[in-house]
């Protein structure tokens, strides 16, 4: 008789194991929403490395339709993005506020489904601007976590990211740029320079969008130019496939 009981039990379990494996282990929030369309914006457990492996992620369900993933997130200026290789690999900050996703996160999550790429910014004066990219992905790291971007496809902030196209990912300790020196180093960020930058996501949050050092600021040229630092910018990746796809 207990074994029976047991064995319904085990039954059961496994039942809502395989449910829940259906419905609650999302690759990215592309699935969240699909699952649950009145999901709004915040923090959601992902799981593009596979079910072991939770990743804490800001979707974006708002912006343009939702169903963004948002891998950079900058709005107050309380985290510091000057750092070396390792934090970039494995990602920093706080999802409910400033972070960074992680090259590796970025990699998994191109890899697993075909992606657009949102830019979104805000000026001190409120005035909001965005870019997009047709695709975006990334290499792993045993090939620099090279960037591969679409054209631009769009936006009021024009195109200040297809000049990167390519690059491989720069930290103040790891050189993979274009230039004699180290662009990381010199404009106190980690990103996929060249020989340097056009916009400068992860440098130096400037107060008011001033700041006494030239191009260091988080920069976006096409819109205010190379020494006018953002109050906000965003980039989220989206699935562009027709299917929830899990
Ligand atoms: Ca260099």
């Amino acid at each position: 008789m207990i074994q029976v009981v047991l064995s319904a039990v085990l039954l059961g379990l496994t039942a809502s194991v395989q449910a829940n494996s259906k419905f609650y282990l999302p690759t990215d929030c592309d699935d969240i929403y699909r699952h649950d369309n009145t999901s709004s914006s915040g923090v959601y457990t992902i799981y593009p490395g596979g079910p072991t492996s939770p990743l804490h992620v800001y979707c974006d369900m708002q912006t343009d339709g939702g169903r963004w993933t948002v891998f950079l997130r900058r709005f107050d200026g309380s985290e510091n993005f000057f750092r070396p290789w390792k934090p970039y690999k494995v990602g920093f900050g706080n999802v409910a506020g400033e972070y960074w996703l992680g090259l590796d996160n970025i990699f998994l999550l191109t890899m697993r489904k075909e992606n657009e790429l949102r830019v979104d910014m805000e000026d001190w004066d409120g005035v909001l601007a965005s870019a997009q990219y047709s695709s975006f992905s990334i290499d792993p790291e045993n090939n620099g976590y090279q960037l591969h971007l679409g054209s631009f496809s769009g936006g009021n902030a024009g195109d200040s990211l297809s000049g990167h196209n390519s690059m491989k990912f720069t930290t103040f300790d790891k050189d993979q740029d274009q230039w004699e020196k180290n662009c990381a180093r010199q404009f106190l960020g980690g990103f996929w320079y060249y020989s340097c930058h056009t916009t400068n996501p992860t440098g130096m949050y400037a107060p008011n969008g001033v700041f006494p050092f030239d191009n260091v600021h988080v920069t976006w040229n096409a819109w205010k130019g190379s020494n006018y630092g953002m109050k906000t910018i965003a980039m989220k990746i989206r699935s562009v496939s027709k299917c929830p796809c899990y």
